[in-house]
């Protein structure tokens, strides 16, 4: 398995908006379902998670919870708890932080993210993978990645382009109705 070539251990956290698909991510990195997921609620991850690869304990995984409204996220001081609950887990430090966003579920709050990592959070971004979630629901419409790309707005194509091959679509699980 990938985890035996690797002689370090890989310290990996996954972020990003509500229901964006970051526990399903965790678990298909980890090969394993140790996060639960689902559509249910108000946000199935509560608390920053750490699980590791339990056969070797090279790949660390920490699944953080959602938030939902960025400027909120802010204000209330609840991003920078979440994001410092997650570094804590991962000590000395993440090799990987990556950022979730769904196909379907993409808003401002994505948007006010990137800005805020971009402008705020520079020494962050040599850190970032983009995970876009939902390969499925893309290939369900016939719609290659490049043309759902064009749709987007302009500061989101602009990180990914910046982000060069750090930009992954994947199928991380079939929401049920699929
Ligand atoms: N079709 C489809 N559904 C997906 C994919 N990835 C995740 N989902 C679905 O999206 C829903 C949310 O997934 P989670 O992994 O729980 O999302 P989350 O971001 O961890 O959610 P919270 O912890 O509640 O913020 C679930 O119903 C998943 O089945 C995907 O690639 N394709
Ligand atoms: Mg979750």
């Amino acid at each position: 398995m990938f985890s035996n070539f690797i002689s370090e251990e890989v310290r990996i956290i996954v972020f990003g908006t509500i229901k964006s698909g970051k526990s399903s991510t965790a678990n298909n990195i980890l090969g394993s379902k140790p996060f639960e997921t689902g559509l249910s609620g108000n946000g199935k991850t509560k608390k920053a998670n750490r699980v590791a690869l339990t056969s070797n304990n090279k790949i660390v995984v920490v699944d953080t919870p959602g938030f939902f409204d960025f400027q909120d996220a802010i204000h209330t001081g609840i991003m920078k708890e979440e994001l410092s609950d997650a570094i804590n887990l991962v000590y000395p430090g993440p090799h990987a932080i990556i950022l979730v966003i769904s196909v379907i579920g993409f808003s401002k709050t994505e948007l006010d993210l990137i800005k805020w990592i971009t402008d705020e959070k520079k020494d962050m971004l040599k850190y970032i993978y983009a995970v876009f979630t939902g390969r499925d629901i893309l290939e369900k419409e016939n719609k290659s990645f490049e043309k759902f790309k064009e749709k987007l707005p302009e500061p989101l194509r602009k990180f990914l382009h910046d982000l060069k091959d750090r930009v992954f679509v994947l199928i991380t699980q079939k929401r049920p109705t699929s």
